[in-house]
């Protein structure tokens, strides 16, 4: 089985003589001294200068490894784990037993190991049962190979008799079977289109690509400016918003972006930035019809923006590697590929119901008052439509004024309460792009009840 560039599988061999990986695992107990079975092999195979240098170890713990030379072995290293004693299951064993092959491999990954064989650990002298110990095993290192795509090329168990190797073969295609469907399914009619610079094919998804568009009121030269003018004014940095919105250069924006504030409050940022950063790419997308073209041509292909360090709004994986095109092979959560995923659904089903071929933004500004707009955002919120476009505003508040705002009067009740108790200056950061937000929302639906 393979599982990235990794491969999985079983020999039948004697553990000491295998000559094809680096490093070989040994079963030991907690004295790393010595003992019977594959233990005593390894021992014996590698000479007295192996034990000499596992009494400088000073034993090892249930489920954890440590690592030595391989002396007379073929092999480099060996690593030294402790499998649990089978009592009956109840003692934590499946969870030891997988730590086993979790600690061999992350101390393998750290020496540079690239392929190794284990035994079959706890299941001779401990007495774990061989169907589950297989299935624990191969859980487990599937597990630390997804994890970790780029450690190992060969992981593989050396089996003394068949009876033991027909139950990791079955429990390897099970996983297999396992691995298979999931990328059936990411497969079935997708490709991956991966883009990253504004001026390569695709830079139009960059949010650094000039597309100027208007929402709730401002205008904007590109979706890194309207990420980065929210993204201050959710901590109403009135003077730095001015700056951002005066620079239609998105570098600029982003350095500006970053500024450090005492106010920034991380947890809020990332927990309202998607459906933030969602408005100014739909926007951009709606009111750009040459780029919106680009976005529908890409069908149903996952689009990933191809940074290599971004591993929030990216894959965390370069353009030129052709990991790009394996989603198992990942590193980051693709946020900007996943909002324009979601944007290019939305605006491709309204562009076909609304009749004429177009899409029209309005700002509310200039919008016929909706019945929406006068409900409670407590009630509103409980619609499935609105709920994440409320939230977007309503994470940046305090939890008083939470439950101000939810119990009010959206409309009428917040903004004017708002205004009132602070002057009239009040920081309506957010709230304005929010209203945006429920009417386009109010617009798509009206769209959809009569498609
Ligand atoms: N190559 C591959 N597999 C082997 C070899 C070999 N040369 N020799 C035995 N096996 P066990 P455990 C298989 O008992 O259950 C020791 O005394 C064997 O057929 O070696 O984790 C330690 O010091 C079986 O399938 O390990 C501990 O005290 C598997 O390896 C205790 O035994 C594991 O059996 C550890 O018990």
């Amino acid at each position: 089985m393979k599982i990235g560039k990794t491969t999985i599988t079983t020999v039948l061999h004697d553990i000491t003589k295998i000559d094809s990986v680096t490093a070989i695992v040994n079963a030991a107990n907690k004295t790393l001294l010595g003992g019977s079975g594959v233990d005593h092999a390894i021992h014996e195979a590698a000479g007295k200068e192996l034990l000499a240098e596992c009494r400088t170890l000073h034993g090892c713990e249930t489920g954890e490894a440590k690592i030595t030379g391989a002396y007379n072995l073929p092999c480099k290293y060996v690593i030294h784990t402790v499998g649990p004693i089978w009592n009956g299951g109840r003692q934590n064993e499946a969870e030891l037993l997988a730590n086993c092959y979790r600690n061999s491999l992350q101390l393998a990954m750290e020496n540079g190991i690239r392929s190794i064989a284990f035994p079959s650990i706890s299941t001779g002298v401990y007495s774990y049962p061989i169907d589950q110990a297989a299935n624990v095993a191969v859980t487990a290192v599937c597990e630390f190979v997804r994890n970790h795509p780029d450690a190992m090329d060969l992981i593989e168990w050396a089996l003394l008799t068949d009876h033991t190797k027909s139950y990791y073969d079955a429990a390897i295609s099970k996983a297999g079977e396992e691995q298979t469907s999931m990328s059936d399914v990411t497969y079935a009619n997708n490709k991956v289109i991966g883009f990253y610079h504004e001026n390569e094919k695709y830079g139009c998804f960059s949010n650094w690509y000039p597309a100027e568009f208007d929402y709730a009121g401002k205008h904007y030269a590109n979706s890194e400016q309207f990420m980065m003018y929210q993204k201050v004014m959710m901590f109403c940095q009135f003077d730095l918003g001015q700056k951002i919105l005066s620079t239609s250069d998105p570098k600029e924006c982003k350095d500006l972006g970053k500024t450090h504030f005492p106010e920034f409050i991380p947890a809020v940022w990332e927990k309202t930035c998607y459906r933030i950063v969602r408005r100014g790419v739909r926007a951009k997308f709606q009111q750009n019809r040459d780029i919106l073209d680009i976005l529908l041509g890409t069908g149903n292909a996952i689009l990933a923006e191809c940074s290599p360090t971004d591993t929030k709004w990216g894959i965390g994986v370069d353009i030129s590697s052709p990991a790009r095109y394996d989603v198992r092979e990942w590193n980051g959560k693709n946020y900007l590929g996943m909002i324009l995923m979601e944007v290019r659904e939305e605006l491709r089903l309204e562009l076909m119901l609304s009749g004429n071929g177009e899409l029209k933004y309005t700002d509310f500004h200039d919008a016929e008052p909706i019945p929406e707009w006068n409900m409670r955002a407590g009630m509103l919120k409980r619609i499935p439509q609105y709920y994440k476009a409320i939230h977007a505003y309503s994470d940046t508040l305090d939890w008083q004024e939470k439950n101000a705002f939810y119990n009010g009067e959206l409309y009428r009740g917040w903004e004017e309460a708002m205004r009132e108790n602070m002057g009239g200056g009040l920081p309506f950061a957010g709230f304005y792009e929010m209203k945006q937000d429920i009417y386009e929302i109010a617009r798509r639906l009206e769209l959809l009840a009569i498609g």
